[in-house]
């Protein structure tokens, strides 16, 4: 479902999330702020400045020489779900994402923790990593900050391959950041500079946007969706599937459907997670009668959370972070 041509947005049908844990590159939901930069491997460059010892200027071949990490993660888009929120209250000029505004890939890069330790950080106490991309977007080239703790964190990498080829170009190649755990939009692409510095960056999609209430967004909210099956189904046993996601440092603990409105719930199975920062896909099997069947999912995390009920409540004018109980309006013949 594409979005946007200029610059491309799309994100892919339902059924093809549901059919693999590991996303496939053509199916990889895509969100650009602005054209897709062309750099070539052997001219790309990444500068490592701010407070640090030993400022770094490396290229491919030296990135690639670190040792090679695979993690196994989601990304997702903190505008995932937007078409619900512009369902109670118009928002202008921004894409309208479905529920699949995310994708899992395998990646792998070095850890930007190795990285840091050679550009001797000095910094102490608080302190964050910005990242600059190469890309033209109207409000300039695309960047975000995480905090240093998260920036040191194993699962944090610099990326130059997804599910076992190069990055490909439209999703950061040659290079990108990876943030588990965190919104999409701090996984920069198009990697060119990091800086460690004492406040977070002041470049517009990190100082400006990505923001509700005036907060910057930085972790993931607990959210999940039902998947398949959508429209008209046949009566009788009927296979229910979807996904759930956690915020940084939480998991899954369970996902709770209910076919009577939200009277009573049964808890779906979760498939086996291949990785701590993958999403947890599930399924239960209801029976069907025949007439309209409104499904509803949320998603109980191991602290105890859970989802709010309505979007009304969550509306916000950039449409962000919308993690209301999932719903699908079924017809059973
Ligand atoms: N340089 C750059 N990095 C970027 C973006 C961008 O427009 N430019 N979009 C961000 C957003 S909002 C998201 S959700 C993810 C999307 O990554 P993908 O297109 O590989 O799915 O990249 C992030 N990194
Ligand atoms: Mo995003």
């Amino acid at each position: 479902m594409v979005h946007n041509q200029d610059p491309f947005n799309a994100e892919p049908p339902p059924e093809a999330l549901a059919a693999t844990e590991i996303t496939p590159v053509e199916a990889f939901y895509c969100r650009n702020h602005g054209p897709i930069p062309d750099i070539a491997a052997p001219e790309w460059r990444l500068h490592v400045g701010g407070t640090v010892a030993e400022p770094l200027s490396l290229t491919y071949d030296d990135l690639t020489g670190y040792p090679a990490h695979d993690v196994v993660a989601t990304l997702e888009c903190a505008g995932n779900r937007r078409a619900e929120l512009l369902a109670v209250q118009p928002i202008p000029g921004k894409e309208p994402w479905a529920q699949a505004a995310l994708s899992t890939a395998v990646w792998r890069g070095a850890r930007l923790s190795d990285v840091l330790r050679d550009a001797g950080v000095r910094s102490e106490g608080e302190a964050y990593v910005a990242f600059v991309g190469a890309d033209a977007t109207p409000f300039g080239p695309f960047g975000a900050s995480i905090p240093l703790g998260k920036a040191r964190a194993d699962e944090v990498l610099l990326v130059w391959a997804m599910n076992g080829a190069s990055l490909p170009r439209i999703h950061g190649g040659p290079v990108r950041g990876l943030v588990p755990g965190f919104i999409g939009a701090r996984s920069v692409k198009w990697l060119t500079g990091i800086s460690v510095q004492p406040t977070p960056s002041d470049n517009h999609f990190q100082a400006v946007d990505y923001r509700v209430a005036g907060v910057a967004l930085s972790t993931l909210q607990l959210n999940c969706a039902i998947l398949t099956p959508t429209g008209r189904v046949d009566a009788g046993p009927l296979m229910i599937t979807g996904y759930a996601v956690a915020p940084d440092t939480r998991r899954i603990a369970r996902v709770e459907v209910s076919t009577d409105g939200g009277h009573s719930w049964a808890t779906a199975q979760l498939e086996s997670q291949t990785s701590r920062w993958a999403w947890r896909h599930w399924s239960l099997t209801v029976t069907a009668e025949p007439g309209p069947l409104t499904v509803i999912a949320r998603a109980v995390d191991d602290t105890g959370a859970t989802q709010p009920e309505s979007a009304a409540a969550l509306w916000n004018p950039d449409g962000y972070a919308n993690n209301a109980w999932a719903r699908v309006q079924l017809t059973v013949d």
